[in-house]
Parts: structure tokens; C-alpha cells; sequence
């Protein structure tokens, strides 16, 4: 049953870059495109990089015939080059059973730079993990079994180890309803993960009466690791909301901190939205409104956290705050 949750709003640490304006959108993409969002953005060789979703080709029934993952690059973060070639598609993974990649996020470990995505199969929803020496091509190195998807890779290893936050979707054992929760993983090379721990339950997010997952991969700050989720909340009683029939669910950005020699550990969560949806671009236009999609995050040499969401499942944005202030929000727990 679902309890309905009050107006949310975004904290006030929080400021749109452009007024909310997005840093991109389909109109920057020279292929066709309808939605570009959910971008993972990481700084690699002195540029900003971007890869982004692109949902195109809509169906008029709430859906979309195709997508991809395309790659833009910016020299300060705001204005972005797109290439003009798709980064990743469902083809390049050269397995028939995969129909959709989508929802990538960006992590570099040790100057190499890795992907991780969602993967679309005919036999469930898998995470992927690939990494990239150019930008040009990838080479996959983990699939997940399903249902899992929404990974983020730590910027290094801990404790010798790689480390992903992931959100797998136990439909049979969680009452049939979207009760998922953060857990993470530790790995020797990538390829093989285990020691799987629950991180963050749904039930210790206020704003969230349905499901969470993790979003942009963690930044290393002298207080922990700075940890951006997805919280949503659904009311049955909403209806038409963006090009859709019913759209009943909302999501906004929160933020806790992680012990940073034991990551398994959450030293401090903020118990309200961090963005919550508030501009027109999130909540009246756009294939899906109310929707924030945070997917990263970058801290910057005079404390300025960048933050990139996608919104309305339509545009990308970005929002700033001051790294100390996003610790603050999350002490003490
Ligand atoms: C999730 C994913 C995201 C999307 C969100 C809101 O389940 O599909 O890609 O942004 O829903 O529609």
C-alpha cells in the first residue's frame, strides 16, 4: 500500500546551474533524439566527459522503438561537444539476447576509465561493466545475473578490492511491489564479485515509500564517501503527468556519507531530499515529470560539487553546492 508523502523540496545547499536550463539536450544532438538523460560524467586527460542516454524513435503508446548511449565532452563542464557517432549500443555487446543499454554512469580508477549500464535482455534486466582505454571503443568485463542494474563503481579500490554499489530488484521475495534497496560489492578484477552486503534499506529513507538505488558513484571527501542515491515515492492518486497515460511516481535526488576505510558502513544520511523536483523542465514538461535522476558527481579543486541529473526522464541538468555543506546535511546521523 502506498502512504502518500508531503510537497518535497530541494535543500537549500542546492543551486541550478542556468536557472535549470539543461546542459543538454536533444536539441544539442546531431542524430535523431527525443530524451537525453541519465548521464554519468566523470574528469578524464583534463576534459569533462559525458555519456548520456538517448531515447529516440517515441512510439505515440508512452514508449520508445530505440536507444543508445552517446558521449559528449566539455572543457568546463557546462557546454558540451557531442560526438557524432553513438558510444554504445545494444549491438556492441555482440550477444542477441541484450535488446537495450541505457543509464550509464562514469568512474576512473587509476587514469583508466570504465563504464557501467544497464543491459536490457530477453531474460532480465543486467549491469554491465565495461572500461575504455580511448573513448572509441569498450570492452565488457561483468554482467550481472538478473534483475540488477543502477551500478556505480568507487574512484578506487578499498581495502584491495573494487567496490560497486548496486540495486537489484527482488520482486518474488519483496511482496511483489518495488521494494529495492542499495547493497555492495567487492571485487579482485571487475569480473568476479562477491561479498555482497545490504547498504542502504528503503525503509531508512523518509522521502521514499517505494524504491531506491544508487546514483552517481561516490566522491572521496576527508569526512567519507559523499554518496548520491535515487528515492522514489509513488501516489496512487496522480495521474496524467508528461506524455504519459499515468505516471504515478516521483523521484528525487538524497545524499549519505560512507565510512571511508569500510564502505559498507553509512556514517551519515540526510533525511530529506537533496533535489527534489521543483523547476517547469521537471515537473510539467518532458516524457515523464517528476523525475530526478542523479548520475554524477564531481568535486572540484575549490569545493564546488557539480551535480548531473537527468529530469523528466527528458533533459540532463546540473546543480552545484559546496562540498562542506553536502557533509553537513548528512551529519550527524
Ligand atoms: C527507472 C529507470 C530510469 C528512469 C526512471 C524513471 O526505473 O528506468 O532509467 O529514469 O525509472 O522513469
Amino acid at each position: 500500500m502506498s502512504i502518500m508523502l508531503p510537497e518535497l523540496k530541494s535543500s537549500t545547499v542546492i543551486k541550478r546551474v542556468n536557472q535549470g536550463e539543461p546542459v543538454l539536450s536533444s536539441k544539442d544532438m546531431p542524430y535523431e533524439a527525443d530524451c537525453i538523460f541519465n548521464a554519468g560524467v566523470v574528469k578524464y586527460k583534463d576534459k569533462y566527459v559525458m555519456a548520456f542516454r538517448n531515447d529516440y524513435d517515441y512510439n505515440g503508446k508512452g514508449g520508445f522503438r530505440k536507444c543508445f548511449i552517446g558521449l559528449a565532452f566539455s572543457n568546463d563542464g557546462v557546454k558540451w561537444d557531442i560526438n557524432k557517432e553513438p558510444f554504445l549500443t545494444s549491438a556492441d555487446i555482440h550477444d542477441p539476447d541484450v535488446t537495450r543499454v541505457y543509464d550509464p554512469r562514469l568512474t576512473v580508477i587509476d587514469d583508466v576509465c570504465y563504464l557501467c549500464f544497464a543491459v536490457d535482455t530477453r531474460h532480465g534486466v543486467r549491469g554491465g561493466i565495461a572500461v575504455t582505454k580511448d573513448l572509441k571503443t569498450i570492452e565488457v568485463l561483468s554482467l550481472t545475473a538478473p534483475d540488477n542494474r543502477n551500478m556505480v563503481l568507487f574512484p578506487e579500490k578499498i581495502g584491495g578490492n573494487y567496490v560497486r554499489l548496486e540495486r537489484p530488484f527482488p520482486v518474488y521475495s519483496r511482496g511483489g511491489i518495488d521494494r529495492f534497496d542499495t547493497w555492495i560489492s567487492f571485487s579482485p578484477d571487475l569480473r568476479y564479485w562477491g561479498d555482497t552486503k545490504l547498504l542502504l534499506a528503503v525503509e531508512q529513507v523518509p522521502f521514499a515509500n517505494d524504491k531506491i538505488g544508487p546514483g552517481a558513484p561516490p566522491i572521496k571527501t576527508k569526512a567519507g564517501w559523499l554518496t548520491l542515491f535515487h528515492a522514489v515515492d509513488i501516489d496512487r492518486t496522480r495521474g496524467k503527468n508528461g506524455w504519459e497515460e499515468k505516471w504515478q511516481k516521483r523521484y528525487c535526488a538524497g545524499i549519505m556519507l560512507l565510512d571511508l576505510k569500510d564502505p559498507t558502513k553509512i556514517i551519515g544520511l540526510y533525511k530529506e531530499p537533496l533535489i527534489a523536483p521543483e523547476t517547469r523542465y521537471e515537473t510539467e514538461e518532458g516524457y515523464r515529470t517528476n523525475v530526478i535522476f542523479p548520475g554524477g558527481m564531481i568535486l572540484e579543486d575549490n569545493g564546488e560539487v557539480k551535480i548531473y541529473y537527468g529530469a523528466s526522464d527528458t533533459i540532463e541538468c546540473l546543480a552545484t553546492a559546496n562540498v562542506d555543506e553536502l557533509i553537513a546535511l548528512c551529519l550527524p546521523c
